[in-house]
C-alpha cells in the first residue's frame, strides 16, 4: 500500500493549511505531504513529511509528533488508496510562502473551511486540534463521498 504523509502546522488557536492548486484533490484546502519518494532520497515517513512541507509550504518542519494513521480505500478507483501518516507540527523554520502546488493560509479553529476539504476532514481535524491520537479507515464512493469510516481513538500510535 502507498505510504504517504499528511503535516499540520499549528500556532496558538491557527492551523496552516494549503489550497491545492494542481494535481490531487486541487482546489481543496489541505495540510501539506505526500508520498515517500526514495528517488528524492526518502529513507522514511519522516524524511517525506520534511521533503514535501519544505517544498509545498517553504518551511523545514521540527519534531513533527505522529497523531493519526488513515487507511483511505477508493473501491472505484484502486490507485488512489493510500495509508496517509498524520503529523502535527508546532516548531518550523521559515515562513510559509506560495509554492508552484499549494498556497498556505492560516484558519482560526473555528473557521475552517470544512465544505473545501476532504468530506472526512470534518470528522477527525476537531478531534485532532483537541489533542487526541486517532487510527480511522474511511471508504470513498465516486465523487469522494464517504461510503463507510471507523475513526477510533489511541493512546499509541
Ligand atoms: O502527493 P499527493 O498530492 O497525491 O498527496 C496527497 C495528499 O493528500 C497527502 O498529503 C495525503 C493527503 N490526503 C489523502 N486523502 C486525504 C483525506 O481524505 N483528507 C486529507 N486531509 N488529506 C488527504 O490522500
Amino acid at each position: 500500500m502507498r505510504q504517504t504523509t499528511l503535516c499540520l502546522l499549528i500556532k496558538e488557536g491557527e492551523v496552516l493549511l494549503g489550497m491545492k492548486k494542481r494535481g490531487f484533490a486541487t482546489g481543496k484546502w489541505n495540510g501539506f505531504g505526500g508520498k515517500i519518494d526514495e528517488e528524492k532520497g526518502d529513507k522514511n515517513i519522516l524524511d517525506a513529511a520534511v521533503r514535501e512541507t519544505k517544498e509545498e509550504a517553504g518551511v523545514t518542519i521540527i519534531n513533527p509528533e505522529k497523531v493519526g494513521t488513515f487507511h483511505f480505500r477508493f473501491p472505484y478507483k484502486e490507485d488512489w488508496d493510500q495509508d496517509v501518516h498524520l503529523f502535527l507540527v508546532k516548531e518550523w523554520e521559515g515562513e510559509p510562502a506560495e509554492s508552484e502546488e499549494m498556497m498556505p493560509k492560516w484558519f482560526k479553529f473555528n473557521e475552517i473551511p470544512y465544505e473545501t476539504m476532504w468530506d472526512d476532514d470534518k470528522h477527525w481535524l476537531p478531534l485532532i486540534l483537541a489533542n487526541k491520537k486517532i487510527e480511522a479507515d474511511f471508504i470513498f464512493k465516486e465523487g469522494e463521498i464517504i461510503s463507510s469510516q471507523d475513526i477510533k481513538i489511541v493512546t499509541k500510535i
